[in-house]
């Protein structure tokens, strides 16, 4: 694609000048921007959904630019700091919507202080984090793991952190040897009560560091958890182009993203909180209802599509959704094996809900690749599929699906293992050597699988009726792949 003879690199500049009929721009004067939240892990999905927020929040109050620190990768500081840290949000729908975000008022790594200059500001009153569910450094009992190489470097020396809890557990120790107030701490990843899991992990490294530290964590900081849920596919060089196009602001890193977007927070927050009702977030005392019902709906149904979908030869999940017999094993596999086992959370019903996903999936305007889904099986898996397996085999209720899904995800391993393919995953390393030790028959392969105790707990590994399901779904699944039987 040529891109219009009109195209302007995207800055404060340049913006003054944007065509507001193509692109809608900042609806405040960034210049008065104060900065009252620092977020941990400015990915993709962060500037699609929460600064979303804080940007529609900052045409009211200007108090909410954000500062955001990476602690992996200076790759997203390089890309936009050229823009003034403004990016431009591509929402996909029938039509396609573009909007300039100005929530981010700094990007930064680890590396310099600047994360510990935010943390020391009387302005910032919330910490926000997506950093997946690796970053949490949790063992399979969920508890903090001390043995992670990340944990066990900055519990030596935090001097620059490779932890998200190292980081937290130093910017708080600032925070309160200084005589600031207390700020709250909100993770937005995709786990079960992740507040409190975060909140429990905080306290176990600041515990072995300084005891008075943590009994003041515990004390005065807020975890909430929240659900967070907008569907935001990686960016490629087509959206790259077709933004600039289509805007006339050529830029680094676009974002793009659905359109639904929805953010349910626990009412239970910190001095200061910044209202987010306003535009739009859900603040309830029931968010574990929320968190459930879409970690094993849409991301349990998303895993599922993702193992399946590749399995059969598909691509993108739009592409997987138009398989009239994949689609409707989904649906079947969300309506009796995983809505039916769920509590509806006020306000929602979960048919409707179910619908939605389906339709949400179905769009056309999104090409979300199923190999972006795939990534960190072994961390995902037990969060979308095994907690749904493990009550439904207590309960009674079916779980073939599920089953099907999870075997989808073994195969997936074993045909990366046998095409030299990497695979993203914290455990890739050892996931490829079994995957590469298997022979293909279901008994023994499964066996294999079912060893990786931080995917599968012993107490599930061990049912006589969970393996029996896992290698009728085992022998399934290959069969599918080659053809020899159809959904
Ligand atoms: C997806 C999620 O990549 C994945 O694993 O299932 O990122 C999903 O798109 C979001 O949770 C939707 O809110």
């Amino acid at each position: 694609m040529t891109l219009a003879l009109s195209t302007q690199k995207l800055n404060t500049a340049s913006l003054a000048n944007a065509d507001p009929q193509r692109v809608a721009v900042p609806a405040y004067d960034r210049s008065t921007v104060r900065t009252g939240v620092l977020h941990i892990g400015p990915g993709a999905f962060h500037r699609a959904h929460q600064a979303d927020y804080f940007d529609r929040l900052l045409a009211s109050d200007p108090r909410w630019g954000i500062h955001g620190v990476s602690i992996k990768s200076a790759a997203l500081r390089e890309a936009i700091r050229p823009q003034d840290n403004l990016y431009t949000l591509a929402i996909l729908d029938e039509q396609v919507r573009y909007r300039v975000i100005g929530a981010m008022t700094q990007v930064s790594t680890v590396q310099d202080d600047a994360w510990r200059n935010t943390f020391l500001s009387p302005d910032l009153h919330l910490v926000t984090l997506t950093v997946t569910e690796k970053g949490y450094c949790l063992g399979s009992d969920d508890t903090l793991d001390f043995t992670h190489p990340d944990i066990a470097a900055d519990l030596l020396d935090r001097t620059c952190p490779s932890s998200v809890i190292g980081l937290l557990a130093e910017g708080l120790r600032l925070r309160h040897a200084a005589g600031l107030a207390p700020i709250t701490v909100l993770t937005c990843d995709n786990l079960p009560s992740n507040g409190r899991k975060l909140r429990e992990a905080v306290l176990a490294f600041s515990a072995a560091i300084d005891r008075e530290l943590s009994g003041w964590i515990s004390n005065v900081i807020v975890f909430p958890c929240s659900m967070v849920d907008s569907i935001t596919p990686a960016t490629d060089d087509s959206r790259r182009q077709s933004v600039a196009a289509a805007t006339g602001l050529e830029e680094n890193w676009p974002i793009q993203r659905e359109a639904f977007s929805s953010w349910v927070i626990e009412d239970r927050t910190g001095p200061g909180f910044p209202d987010l009702s306003r535009v739009g977030a859900i603040m309830t005392n029931d968010v574990e209802a929320h968190e459930k019902a879409k970690l094993r709906l849409l991301n349990g149904a998303h895993s599922t599509l993702a193992y399946l979908g590749l399995a059969l030869g598909h691509q993108t999940v739009s592409g997987a959704m138009q398989d009239a017999a994949l689609a409707g094993m989904i649906d079947t596999m969300m309506h009796r094996e995983i809505a039916s086992g769920l509590r509806a959370p006020q306000g929602l019903d979960l048919n409707a809900y179910r619908q939605a996903l389906l339709k949400r999936f179905r769009n056309p305007a999104i090409a979300h690749r199923l190999s972006q889904i795939a990534w960190d099986g072994s961390k995902k898996l037990p969060i979308r599929l095994l907690d749904t397996i493990t009550e439904n085999l207590d309960a009674g209720r079916p779980v073939d699906g599920l089953a099907t899904g999870v075997a989808a995800w073994m195969r997936f391993v074993r045909r990366s293992a046998l095409n030299g393919s990497a695979i993203t995953d914290p455990l890739a390393d050892r996931l490829i050597r079994i995957g590469a030790a298997c022979n293909d028959r279901p008994e023994s392969d499964v066996a294999r699988f079912l060893e990786v105790g931080e995917v599968f707990a012993p107490s599930l590994a061990s049912q006589p009726a969970f393996v029996t399901r896992m290698e009728w779904a085992y022998a399934r699944v290959m069969a599918l792949e080659s053809g020899e039987e159809q959904l």
